[in-house]
């Protein structure tokens, strides 16, 4: 591994949190053991503006998980979560922040959504996040974090088309798990040539 890449440990993807990811924290231990090894460490934040164009309540009718089309693309409506400065948005208390090297905060821009670490949603607009990587001489990528389906899917499938090496660490992230949206993640990732493991041998 070159560098470690943990995706949105925050409360508000935790148990109490606005949009909680079952387990999220139970993954934050095993994230600070892996820290220590990582040559170079990057966190990401979701970090979105009060009425964020994914959140249900900006698009009148509508209700958490429901689908909308945006210029960009389909898009799934979520609860208000992540506002930037808020105690959701902050990461979980017991995660290790201060080995971070980098923290990149993606999402906001009000009339777009950004899963992955490296794109926002019309997976044009980039974060930065590859020039960064690649002027520190990263070449393999391991990912952890929340949500397994979303986010880190998402971050790790840009980082593969990008041309890093990638492994995604399953047992240190945690799903949401949308309509069978774990297993699809999983298949797309393997079929990509992504690493999936369970951190066993
Ligand atoms: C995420 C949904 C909305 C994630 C972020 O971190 O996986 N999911 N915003
Ligand atoms: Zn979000």
């Amino acid at each position: 591994m070159d560098a470690l890449i943990v995706i949105d440990v925050q409360n508000d993807f935790c148990p109490g949190g606005a949009l909680a990811v079952e387990g999220g924290d139970q993954i934050v231990p095993g994230i600070n053991g892996l820290l220590n090894d990582a040559p170079i460490r990057v966190f990401t934040q979701d970090w979105h503006p009060a009425g964020h164009s994914s959140f249900a309540s900006t698009h009148a009718g509508k209700a958490p998980f429901d689908m909308v089309e945006m210029p960009y693309g389909p898009q799934v409506l979520w609860p208000d979560h992540c506002i930037q400065g808020t105690e959701g948005a902050a990461f979980h208390a017991d995660l290790r922040t201060d080995p971070a090297d980098l923290i990149i905060r993606k999402g906001f821009r009000a009339g777009i959504d950004s899963y992955s670490a490296f794109f926002e949603n019309d997976h044009e607009t980039p974060t930065g996040l590859e020039g960064y990587l690649r002027t520190r001489g990263a070449t393999h990528l391991t990912f952890v974090g929340l949500a397994t389906d979303y986010c880190v899917a998402w971050s790790a499938r840009d980082a593969k088309r990008l041309g890093f090496d990638v492994t995604v660490r399953v047992d240190l992230c945690r799903a949401i798990d949308l309509d069978g949206s774990l297993d699809t993640a999983l298949a797309d990732m393997k079929a990509a040539g992504i690493t999936v493991s369970d951190g066993q041998r």
